[in-house]
């Protein structure tokens, strides 16, 4: 990987193990969810999520996705709940997606991919900052909310109205971009111990997949296509297929906050 982990033929997800050897670790990220085999937890609590959208910081091109980022000096955006303990501090949300609405999610159910997943990515607030949280096993909570074609998702559009300020890579704009819900009406979820899905995939996340998917239109998912992975005066390379395939379970449990 001479150039730096990415997703393309020579530094995509086949090869992050030879920078990252934990790649190929007990308890990576995604997984495929097979829902029959998923075991209800009555003990498990709803999930509590209070944000507060004016503490977004700003949108962010990172070269690999983009993403919103949260101020998270402070307990105002939160999740409590669920199959965590204690208070995680939301410190930013973020998407993968395909080229085309066949792919795009990095989690599956039942083999079936979705064309987007939106992660809301949150710190266990018992560490001093996400820095230190995120090599923790129980350091990590990430909501991963599914994308599916639909109606044109109100919540969304002023994230992308902020695209043409953000096409290439390293560019950020301060913009107050307020006012997202963007989570679905119904919260249950699956949960299971993984890992970042991007390098360096550290083993510190409890993932929390919400089973009913928000919408996206077509032509939101156009938006999200024209991003470039390059950087300005680069060649041009558009920002698709930015996700990980399914990793093996390796005897795993997952949980069902559902029947
Ligand atoms: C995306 O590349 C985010 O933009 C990254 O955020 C994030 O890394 C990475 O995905 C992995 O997160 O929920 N998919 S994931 O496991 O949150 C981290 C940043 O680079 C560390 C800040
Ligand atoms: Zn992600």
């Amino acid at each position: 990987m001479s150039h730096g982990w990415g997703y393309g033929a020579n530094n995509g997800p086949e090869k992050w193990g030879e920078d990252f050897p934990v790649a190929n670790g007990p308890r990576q990220s995604p997984i495929n969810i097979v829902p029959k085999e998923a075991q209800y937890d009555s003990t498990l609590k709803s999930l509590k999520l209070k944000y507060d959208p004016s503490n977004a910081n700003g949108i962010l091109n990172n070269g690999h996705s983009f993403q919103v980022d949260y101020e998270d000096d402070a307990n105002s955006s939160i999740l409590t709940g669920g199959p965590i303990s204690g208070t995680y501090r939301l410190k930013q949300f973020h998407f993968h997606w395909g080229a085309c609405d066949g792919k795009g999610s990095e989690h599956t159910v039942n083999g079936i991919k979705f064309p987007c997943e939106l992660h809301l990515v949150h710190w266990n607030t018992k560490y001093p900052s996400f820095g230190e949280a995120a090599s923790k096993p129980d350091g990590l909570a990430v909501v991963g909310v599914f994308l599916k074609i639909g109606d044109a998702n109100p919540s969304l559009q002023k994230v992308l109205d902020a695209f043409n300020n953000i096409k290439t890579k390293g560019k950020q704009t301060f913009s107050r971009c307020s006012t997202f819900y963007l989570l679905p009406g119904c919260l249950d979820y699956w949960t299971y111990d993984g890992s970042l899905t991007t390098p360096p995939l550290l083993e510190s996340v409890t993932w929390i997949v919400c089973k009913e998917p928000i919408s996206v239109s077509c032509e939101q998912m156009a938006k999200f296509r024209s991003l470039l992975f390059s950087a300005e005066g680069e060649p041009e390379c558009c920002m698709v297929d930015n996700y990980r395939p399914p990793q093996p379970l390796k005897g795993r449990p997952v949980r069902a906050s559902f029947q």
